[in-house]
């Protein structure tokens, strides 16, 4: 299978925009591999759910490091990966995995993408995506409690708890790693910028980078 033209992450807090970024940016391009770094949640298999309520997800320890490395270098050379699948209800793995093939471009969108050396050493552009803590938070609380039934005293405890403090240790000092900073989520003249080049590498013009 022929490798990617291009390979791009994306970083930046929870509700900024990163996955409309990531299919804006790309869209119209005809193969695009997504990896979600939500997929790469550690397996916790061997943990009760009253145990996997409680754990830190905004730290770079709750995440499959290794095998993100392993399965974004086999996209880089063109082999197919099995990906894990994540159920948000139930903080963990499912049983499935999806067969994905490398696109021309290959995507890896999370709050902490750009954290791990070895994943940011095999991206071509490193993003960061920065949008206002207040406008996160009601787009956080919009997706948890209407679209996956959480009660929302337990989504601002947790934003209060968690996502806010490891937003500020793990997350924004990770802005260091990019090579543009996007504000505002998915501004137009950005996206517009970023599209344009995505597409003259995927229709071979000369890289600019
Ligand atoms: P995005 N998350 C959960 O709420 N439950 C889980 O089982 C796993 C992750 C949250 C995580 C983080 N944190 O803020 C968010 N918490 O998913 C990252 N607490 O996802 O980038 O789409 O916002
Ligand atoms: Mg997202």
């Amino acid at each position: 299978m022929p490798v990617p033209s291009l390979v791009i992450g994306i970083a930046g807090g929870t509700g900024a925009g990163k996955t409309t970024i990531a299919h804006e940016i790309t869209s119209g391009v005809d193969s695009v591999t997504l990896v979600p770094l939500d997929n790469y949640y550690a397996d916790r298999s061997d943990t009760p759910m009253t145990e996997r309520e409680q754990i830190n997800y905004d730290h770079p320890d709750a995440f499959d490091w290794k095998l993100l490395r392993e399965h974004l270098l086999a996209l880089c050379e063109g082999r197919t990966i099995e990906m894990p699948e994540y159920d948000f209800s139930i903080h963990n793995r499912t049983d499935e995995t999806t067969t994905v093939d490398p696109g021309d471009v290959v995507m890896v969108e999370g709050i902490l993408t750009l954290h791990d050396e070895q994943v940011c050493e095999l991206l071509d552009i490193n993003l960061y995506v920065e949008t206002d803590a207040d406008v996160r938070i009601i787009r956080r609380i919009r997706r948890d409690v209407i679209e996956r039934g959480r009660e929302l005293d337990g989504v601002i405890s947790q934003y209060l708890s968690t996502v806010k403090p490891m937003h500020e240790q793990f997350v924004e000092p990770i802005k260091k790693e990019a090579d543009l900073i996007i504000p505002e989520g998915a501004n137009d003249t950005a996206v517009g910028l970023l599209r344009e080049q995505v597409h003259g590498v995927v229709d071979g013009d000369e890289r600019p980078f």
